[in-house]
């Protein structure tokens, strides 16, 4: 969108006079934190101002007042995401709008099985509320502390219990959004089922701050599990790993998660300070949470003949899941480059494969400044797959993302299994979608923001 030079001198007066002086940010060093992603790798321009709109009449204000002034706006919420979605790159003047002030939490609807929340309100603070009245959300992820409702909304944000209750977009009962005609737009009934026409809430999932501004969320609840049992078991092989997901999901027990882990991450994690709970070194291990017992887990496990070793505790068994919780922060400590990170899906007959694949690829790269490695983990009972590598020469980084999706799309899974496409994928946004499909979502961006007023440059091109 062409920016009026004029107008945008202008704007952060009229900013100010709808949220606050204090709430329109322009100072390079205080703006610092909104301007620049969780990975240190996206950066956006020192004349980024960052607005911090108290609720949905400001936002709606605010998005008018940019839309008149001709300036693009990106919706950020806790900044945790890893694609660079919230970072705009737009060299002239933009705009972030800021939804953390709109992190209000409303009371539990039982009867419903919901809590009403700004999109500014926080995962780990939303589970809190949810919890005194026995309630839980059904996503959850290592994020928790800083990732806010609405940006998980906008990622379809996925977590480690995708596998029993779904990604975000199935958390979504009702949304308010601000759309980029500054109207309000609101589906807010705590209705299981609704089948009025097109599904928007469902749109606006996984939409990336590209369509509309969410400012609140009405979020399902589930009832948790009276009690979980979780185990880290070692195996030879990603497939072994698979089967004993199979194995416990075939003894009734509901999974609740099933995450991989290699010896490498394991290592890394360790020194760090969270330690390996097997007695002995494995190539792969996989965490399984589900419902029951340790004892019926216990015997499940006892029952596979490929399982080297296995830990198992009693629900909520923290220390057992910080040894996967502490691999996305040990990553990004110990790569002497920007960590290549990328998050895949492949179906579950290739997971293997895949391995295999950035095993080798990684082993091409040069050892400058140290041997590029692989660090791989995920959420393998959703064939979703971290593929991280580390110390990856900065001049080789392109190449070997091209090369790992290439891959991913010649195994017929997907580039982006729950962080997005933000700006680190959209090169890459043709593999897997085809022609009439993007044409149809560059309808969608141009029917509810013709002018490309919402984060541009993330997504679509
Ligand atoms: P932001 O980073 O602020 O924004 C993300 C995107 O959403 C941007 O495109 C932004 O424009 C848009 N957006 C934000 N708020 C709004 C809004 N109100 N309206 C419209 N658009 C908006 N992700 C997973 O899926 N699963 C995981 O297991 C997981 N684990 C993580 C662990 C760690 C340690 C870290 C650092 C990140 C992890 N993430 C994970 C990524 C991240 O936490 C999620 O993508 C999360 O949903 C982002 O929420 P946020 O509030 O930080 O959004
Ligand atoms: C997780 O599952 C997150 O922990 C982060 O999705 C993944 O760091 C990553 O690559
Ligand atoms: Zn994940």
């Amino acid at each position: 969108m062409p920016t009026d030079r004029a107008a945008t001198t202008a704007l952060p007066t009229a900013l100010r006079r709808i949220v606050g002086d204090a709430h329109v940010l322009t100072d390079p060093a205080t703006t610092e934190s909104y301007r620049t992603d969780w990975t240190g790798r996206w950066r956006s321009p020192e004349s980024t101002v960052v607005v911090r709109p108290a609720d949905t009449a400001q936002t709606a204000a605010v998005v008018a007042a940019c839309a008149d002034a001709r300036v693009p706006v990106t919706p950020q919420g806790g900044n945790t995401g890893l694609v660079g979605g919230a970072q705009p790159s737009v060299s002239g003047p933009s705009v972030i709008l800021s939804t953390r002030r709109m992190a209000g939490i409303g009371a539990v609807d039982t009867a419903d099985r919901c809590i009403p929340v700004g999109a500014g309100a926080v995962l780990a603070d939303v589970r809190a509320a949810a919890r005194k009245a026995g309630l839980t959300v059904g996503v959850d992820l290592a994020a928790r502390d800083s990732a806010t409702i609405g940006g998980m909304v906008a990622t379809n944000a996925g977590g480690v219990h995708v596998i029993r209750y779904g990604s975000m977009r199935a958390q979504v009962l009702g949304i308010e959004a601000v759309t980029a005609a500054g109207h309000v737009f609101r589906r807010w009934r705590p209705l299981r089922k609704d089948n009025v026409g097109y599904d928007l809430p469902g749109l606006l999932a996984g939409s990336e701050g590209t369509l509309a501004v969410i400012t609140a969320v009405l979020v399902r609840l589930v009832v948790p599990a009276r009690r979980t049992a979780v185990a880290v078991v070692g195996v030879n092989h990603v497939a072994d790993a698979q089967r004993v997901v199979a194995a416990v999901e075939a003894s009734g027990a509901p999974v609740h998660a099933a995450e991989l882990m290699t010896a490498t991450g394991l290592g890394l994690v360790g020194r760090a300070g969270a330690r390996n709970p097997l007695r002995r070194d494995v190539p792969y291990a996989v965490l399984v949470e589900c419902a029951g017992t340790p004892d019926l887990l216990a015997e499940v496990l006892d029952e596979q003949d490929r399982v080297l070793d296995a830990a198992v505790e009693p629900g909520p068994a923290h220390r057992l899941w910080a040894v996967r919780e502490r691999h996305t922060e040990v990553i990004a400590e110990v790569s002497q480059t920007p960590v290549v990170k990328l998050d895949v899906t492949v179906p579950s007959a290739a997971m293997s494969d895949l391995v295999a694949g950035v095993e080798r690829l990684a082993a091409d790269l040069p050892d400058s400044p140290r041997p590029a490695t692989p660090v791989l983990f995920g959420h393998v009972g959703d064939g979703n797959l971290h593929v991280n590598i580390v110390d990856v020469p900065r001049g080789r980084q392109d190449e070997i993302v091209d090369a790992v999706l290439r891959l991913v799309d010649a195994l017929g899974g997907s580039i982006s299994a729950e962080h997005g496409v933000g700006r680190a994928k959209r090169a890459w946004i043709e593999l897997g979608r085809d022609a009439v499909d993007l044409a149809m979502m560059r309808a969608v961006k141009g029917a509810l923001d013709p002018d490309g007023l919402f984060n541009p440059g993330a997504v679509l091109a």
